[in-house]
């Protein structure tokens, strides 16, 4: 936690510059080779952007979910591809073990997250587990003082870069209650990886298959050393993740207002600016307003975060709201450029497709709508 406001608004500023005079002048680069380039990579450990979330005694920053979301506005304003390199190392990666790991998985991998010197990845989904997460069906067999891992994961963002997996599989009975998280380390015996996905969107963010086939991981390797608490890890880990996710999508969506608007300003028709023509002032100010909503809702949920209040709907309800959103402010905005906002050259064209797996990973909207009356009937 950043004690005294004048850091965190120094910090803020910092990262805020760093993105926009060094991520938003190489999106057109990261568009044509579908990779971030390395010196940017080096650019952000030195920053300190692996370690945001991970506590001060581990080497993190150790932000509160307030302050790491007045980060996360910052870094959604460039394209998402840059944010998801640290996004599992602050996020779904490196969380599983700040909420239930022993203090020796904590002591071993949280400074090596924070430092980026390791970098770690979050692996639930598979090839038949998608939004029935507490179906599970990659198996761990226990094996004298080994589980041997059987399975496949799918679309496991860094895959490609990873150094460990916080990865759910099945040690019990069917149902949410029969899955374990493990740390399974990238060079495992019997782990390999699949091809890169070609995806729509989001170029230069690196996800594939991770197969495990008889993988021998050590026992010690069960995240808290307890079977069968992996659903309910991975679920604080999205409870978490979600309100982060929404807050990339306010940052990206303040781009989009920015990227119209001063399109607007400058594209005459009529004998004026477009931004003088009350039709596409509609579409801005619409776009403004849902955006400074999303901003508002993102901050109050991060506050309830960090006071410790149950907040499985609020996060959902969030995470609903901003990612759907800034699905309208991008078709707007795309729709004030016109024939432009449909070119490679424009910069509303990508994020019109980066912005589209906000709605997808980390829980769909519909997951999102089922849990929030779930807990509305419930709680
Ligand atoms: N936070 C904390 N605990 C939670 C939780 C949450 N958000 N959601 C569920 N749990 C707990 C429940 O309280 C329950 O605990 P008890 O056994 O002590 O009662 C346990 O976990 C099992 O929960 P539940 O019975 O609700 O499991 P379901 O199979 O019905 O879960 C949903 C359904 C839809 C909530 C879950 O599968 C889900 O979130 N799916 C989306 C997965 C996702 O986001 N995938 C993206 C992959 S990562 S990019």
């Amino acid at each position: 936690m950043i004690r005294d406001q004048q850091v965190l608004d120094g910090l803020v500023d910092l990262v805020r510059r760093f993105v926009r005079e060094r991520l938003v002048p190489a999106e057109s680069e990261v568009e044509a080779s579908n990779a971030i380039p390395p010196a940017i990579i080096q650019d952000m450990r030195e920053l300190g952007l692996f370690g945001l979330s991970i506590p001060e005694e581990y080497g993190g920053l150790g932000l509160t979910m307030e302050e790491e979301i007045a980060l996360a506005f910052e870094l959604g304003y460039a394209s998402p591809a840059f944010r998801s390199v640290i996004g599992t190392n602050n996020g779904i990666g490196s969380q599983g073990i700040i909420v239930d790991g022993t203090e020796a998985q904590k002591a071993y991998w949280l400074p090596r997250f924070a430092s980026g010197q390791a970098i770690g990845s979050f692996a639930l989904t598979e090839p038949d587990v998608g939004s029935d997460a507490g179906s599970v069906k990659t198996t761990a067999v226990r094996d004298g003082d080994h589980y041997i891992l059987n399975g496949t994961k799918r679309y496991i963002t860094n895959a490609p870069l990873a150094d460990v997996f916080t990865l759910m599989a099945r040690t019990g009975g069917p149902g949410p209650g029969g899955v374990t998280a493990f740390l399974v380390r990238s060079d495992s015996p019997g782990l390999s990886l699949g091809a890169p996905d070609g995806k729509m969107g989001q170029r230069g963010t690196r996800t594939c298959d991770v197969i495990l086939d008889d993988c021998r991981v050590p026992a010690d390797a069960v995240i808290g050393g307890v079977e069968g608490q992996g659903f309910k890890t991975a679920m604080k880990v999205l409870n978490r993740g979600r309100i982060h996710i929404a807050g990339v999508c306010v940052g990206a969506a303040e781009r989009l207002c920015d990227e119209a608007t001063a399109f607007a300003k400058a594209r005459v028709q009529f004998g004026k600016p477009i931004a003088e023509h009350q039709l596409v002032q509609a579409m801005l100010a619409d776009s403004l307003t849902e955006t400074y909503a999303a901003r508002c809702m993102v901050a109050e949920t991060a506050k309830r975060f960090d006071r410790g209040d149950r907040i499985i709907k609020e996060a959902a309800a969030t995470k609903l709201f901003c990612s759907e959103m800034v699905g309208r402010v991008a078709d707007r905005a795309v729709q004030v450029h016109g024939g432009a906002g449909y070119m490679h050259a424009s910069a509303v064209e990508h994020f019109y497709r980066d912005v589209r797996l906000f709605r997808l990973y980390e829980g769909t909207s519909q997951i999102q709508q089922i849990i929030i009356a779930r807990e509305m009937c419930n709680t």
